[in-house]
């Protein structure tokens, strides 16, 4: 088995606007629903919030400039909806726009290929308080908003990713509420998910009709590796509860223009699934040029009486809400190995998994590991260097397991480290580090840590470097 990737292969790096910009007050950005939370106490880790989050709206050219030393041959980046459109509607405000534009130019001259993502979960404050996602109207607005920014950037950015993790802003938003806009509402979590499907396929009809015919427009969804307790068949039959819940709620309408049946089936007590509308599923099911994944670990659940149904040990936060609608007889429980700073276990064999499940699920589809990566306990020796051999043993199994997808069929065209900085941890505030540059947040100054080091040899040669220690 070879260790080499195939040239052209893209070797990235991935962040998103709220996480890193700062500036939430400059240029006409208004208040996105993150704002709002992050701005509500006991919301966030300490109260943090993205105000100044590592200033990468003033720091843009030093953030490229660290990019091209780790090599990058391209970046995912997400722009803030509210500074380009501050009301969710109307007119872009140039001011914005500009800002990417400067900042896509500043990647293409240093040979960076820029990966633009509509939507990283920082809906317009004026949306949510019109009904969120689990209004429809939300989703023609995001289509209006995908025309907008692709005819801004279409001519200079080729790859468009219209959302981040569909899941996260529907179930965590809207159903265990640990995300913002922090609502506590099953039945509306399925409406927000179906309009999510909605606003991509609408979305992605409408950069079609902007964008030039060579741009390549995905999604990037955190589709789970769920893996049973036991063989047995209850456990099973949560697994699949779950899976319907996590991937098929998403790629169902998105690849193959419907529901799972047995989805309607489980949530029938929650919902109606009234809010589908003829021809929703016509719009949402859309030629895509590529599949985005994002993987970080694996679940394990079994089946459970619905009192013993433990939400809290899914590792998606701490809430007393489930963030499964409808599943209420599955239990949660933490998988054995080593695990990172967020509790997550580590397991290389879940992504492998993953790429060849939708290698059946998407034949000819390419596939990008669009996030992968861990936090990690990281800080500066007295040197000032900032090592991070547990990254690095991360990152070089996970791609290892890349390279082995690959030979057995999957047909991955590049992989975005997730971050490319330390930046704010959602509502782990700044406690959890998942960059491979260092963020000092007393002074914002960055340090590339030997994670970063390591991937600009892997980007240079194409070929995964030994584990310094290993
Ligand atoms: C992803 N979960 O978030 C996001 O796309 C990033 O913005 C984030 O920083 C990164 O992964 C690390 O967390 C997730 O609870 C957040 O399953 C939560 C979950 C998954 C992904």
């Amino acid at each position: 088995m070879s260790d080499r990737f195939p040239p052209g292969f893209l070797w990235g790096a991935a962040t998103s606007a709220y996480q890193i910009e700062g500036a939430v007050a400059e240029g006409g950005r208004t208040p996105s629903i993150w704002d709002t939370f992050s701005h509500t106490p006991g919301r966030t880790d300490g109260g943090d919030t993205g105000d100044v989050a590592v200033d990468h709206y003033h720091r843009m050219r030093e953030d490229v400039a660290l990019m091209a030393d780790m090599g990058l041959t391209a970046y995912r980046f997400s722009v803030s909806w509210s500074r380009v459109q501050p009301t969710g509607r109307g007119p872009a405000v140039q001011l914005g726009l500009d800002f990417y534009r400067r900042l896509v130019d500043e990647l293409l001259d240093h040979g960076i290929q820029p990966a633009l993502t509509l939507y990283h979960w920082d809906l317009p404050q004026e949306l949510e308080d019109a009904g969120g996602w689990p209004a429809r109207d939300t989703a023609h607005r995001f289509a209006e908003y995908a025309a907008l920014v692709g005819g801004a950037l279409g001519d200079r950015v080729e790859h468009w990713i219209t959302l981040n993790e569909p899941w996260c802003s529907a179930f965590l938003g809207y159903a265990s509420g640990v995300h913002a806009p922090g609502r506590t509402e099953p039945a509306a979590s399925l409406r927000a998910a179906h309009h999510l499907n909605l606003a991509h396929g609408e979305a992605t009809s409408a950069l079609r009709a902007v964008l030039p015919a060579r741009d390549q427009v995905a999604v990037s969804l955190n589709s789970a590796v769920i893996r049973p307790l036991s063989p047995d068949p209850a456990d099973l039959a949560a697994v699949r509860r779950i899976d319907d819940l996590a991937n098929g709620i998403f790629h169902g309408p998105m690849l193959h223009g419907a529901y799972p049946a047995s989805l309607f089936a489980d949530t029938a007590p929650v919902t109606d699934w009234s809010f589908v509308h003829d021809g929703d599923l016509r719009a949402i099911q859309q030629p895509l040029d590529a599949l985005g994944l994002n993987y970080y670990t694996t679940s394990l659940v079994s089946a459970a009486d619905p009192g013993q149904a433990d939400a809290r040990a899914d590792g998606h936060g701490a809430s007393a809400h489930s963030p499964w609608p409808g599943a209420t007889s599955v239990a949660f429980h933490q998988p054995p190995g080593e695990r990172t700073a967020m509790g997550w276990t580590i397991d290389p064999s879940g992504l492998y998994d993953l790429l060849l499940r939708y290698t059946k699920e998407a034949p000819g589809l390419p596939l990008l590991v669009t996030e992968n990566g861990a936090a990690c306990e990281d800080g500066p020796a007295p040197d000032g260097s900032v090592h991070d051999p547990d990254r690095i043993g991360y990152l070089h199994d996970h791609l290892a397991t890349v390279r082995r997808a690959m030979e057995a069929g999957a047909d991955v065209r590049g992989y975005y480290l997730w971050s490319l900085m330390d930046n704010f941890e959602w509502s782990f505030g700044y406690g959890k580090r998942f960059g491979a540059v260092y963020v000092d947040y007393a002074t914002l100054a960055r340090t590339p840590k030997s994670s970063a080091r390591w991937y600009a040899e892997l980007a240079r040669t194409g070929e995964l470097p030994a584990v310094p220690g290993a």
